[in-house]
Order: C-alpha cells, then sequence, then structure tokens
C-alpha cells in the first residue's frame, strides 16, 4: 500500500526542515518505508480535499489505503507501531519511548512554538520587547530540566527511539534563535540525530522540493 503524506508546495523555511512534514519523512526513512509526498499550496490547504484529510487545514498528512491522518504526533506512533526501530521491543521501554513523545509536543514543543511565533509574527509589535524576554524564560525552563535529564547520553532513554526522534524535530525549531547553542549536550543531542542517515535523507528531499534540486547521490 503506498504511503502518501502532504508537505507545503513552497515552504516558508526554504527548505531548512522546520516545517512538520520533515518529521513524518525521517520516520518513514527510519522505517525503511517508501512513500510519496503531495505537494500543497496554502489555497489548497482550505479546499474540501484537504480539509477532509486534515480538519485545522495544515500539513502534513498522511495516507495508506483507507486509513488517513492527521497530527504528527500520531502519525509518527502509528510508524513507530509497525516497524522495528522506532519503538522498543520491552514493554516497559517502549512505554517510556512513548512517554518521550508525549513530553516533546506537550511540554517542549508550545513554549518552543510560542517563542518562534513571538519572533516570526510579532517582532513588529511594541510590547514584543517586554514580553520577549519572558518567552525566552519559559523556554530555557525547560531546557534546563531537559539538559539535566539528558546529561552525558547520547539518547534520553538508552537506545534511539520515536521518543528522540519527536524530540530532536522540536528543538530544531530553536535552532534560529541561538538558545540551543546555550545548552552544549542539547546542541550535541540535536546534532546526532541530524548526523542520522534517515535524517539526512528525509532533509535532503525536503530541500529538494524547495530548492527544485534533485538530492546529492
Ligand atoms: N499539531 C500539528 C502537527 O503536529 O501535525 C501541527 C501542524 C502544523 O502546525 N502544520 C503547519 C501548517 O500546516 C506546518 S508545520 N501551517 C499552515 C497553517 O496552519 O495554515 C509548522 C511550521 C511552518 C513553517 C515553518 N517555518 O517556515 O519555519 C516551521 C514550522
Amino acid at each position: 500500500m503506498t504511503i502518501i503524506i502532504t508537505a507545503f508546495e513552497r515552504s516558508p523555511d526554504g527548505g531548512k526542515g522546520l516545517a512538520r512534514d520533515t518529521r513524518v519523512r525521517w520516520a518513514l526513512e527510519e522505517a525503511g518505508e517508501p512513500y510519496e509526498v503531495r505537494l500543497v499550496s496554502f489555497r489548497a490547504m482550505k479546499e474540501p480535499a484537504h480539509l477532509a484529510l486534515h480538519p485545522f487545514a495544515q500539513i502534513p498528512t498522511y495516507e495508506e489505503g483507507d486509513l488517513a491522518l492527521f497530527e504528527t504526533g500520531a502519525i509518527v506512533f502509528h510508524i513507530a507501531q509497525r516497524r522495528a526501530g522506532l519503538l522498543p521491543d520491552d514493554a516497559n521501554a517502549r512505554a517510556r519511548a512513548i512517554t518521550w513523545m508525549f513530553a516533546a509536543l506537550s511540554t517542549v514543543e508550545p513554549p518552543v512554538l510560542e517563542l518562534a511565533t513571538t519572533r516570526l509574527l510579532e517582532g513588529d509589535k511594541p510590547w514584543t520587547r517586554e514580553r520577549l524576554p519572558l518567552v525566552e524564560d519559559r523556554v530555557r525552563n525547560r531546557l534546563d530540566q531537559l539538559s539535566s535529564r539528558l546529561g552525558n547520553a547520547d539518547w534520553l532513554d538508552g537506545a534511539f527511539s520515536a521518543g528522540d526522534l519527536m524530540m530532536v524535530s522540536v528543538l530544531l525549531r530553536l535552532r534560529p534563535s541561538g538558545i540551543l547553542d546555550e545548552y552544549a549536550n542539547l546542541a550535541a543531542y540535536v546534532a546526532h540525530g541530524e548526523a542520522r542517515p534517515a535524517y539526512e535523507r528525509a532533509f535532503a528531499a525536503q530541500l529538494a522540493i524547495n530548492t527544485g534540486k534533485p538530492p546529492a547521490g
């Protein structure tokens, strides 16, 4: 059954890999699952055909036969459940890896997103100068905690898992702010994720769309 995901026809980041189709591509690459991509414009995302797949008019979506999914957490979890390599076999280790997926999406991503929104969409507002330090400190609070937990480990809980895939994807969104580099172990953790061949393939595929150049190799 062919897997089809949707992605921006042209991502606002110009191919830096920050749009959320990258994490789905990464999971598919880790799982060794071939996939196709349907590119959508901002206008097409609001049309009935796309709304039938994604009620909130966003990307990415995931189609596989008569199954249609939205929300990257659900999509990556679905992929991870079907193939080896993204979730451990041991039941407790698996539950902990899933916990890290939720932690990435519901505890770390909200302040990271708030910072991105403040910087990108509210930068010209008169109150942003006063608000930005508060938003940055909320991010630092989470990064302090995450950094303490990670310590010098390669991954959050033993072997690489979908929990790391999601956490690295969320942390990558911080790179333009410079805050990630304040935490040497988190910066190394993210770099370690980016160095995985599956991530490199995912990144190259989305870059090719946004630059019009085919991936090298
Ligand atoms: N909770 C959902 C999920 O995890 O799947 C969130 C999906 C989402 O936010 N999708 C965004 C979208 O479709 C694209 S990824 N936005 C269009 C809209 O809402 O109208 C968010 C994103 C967009 C752009 C950049 N960038 O350019 O740096 C980074 C991330």
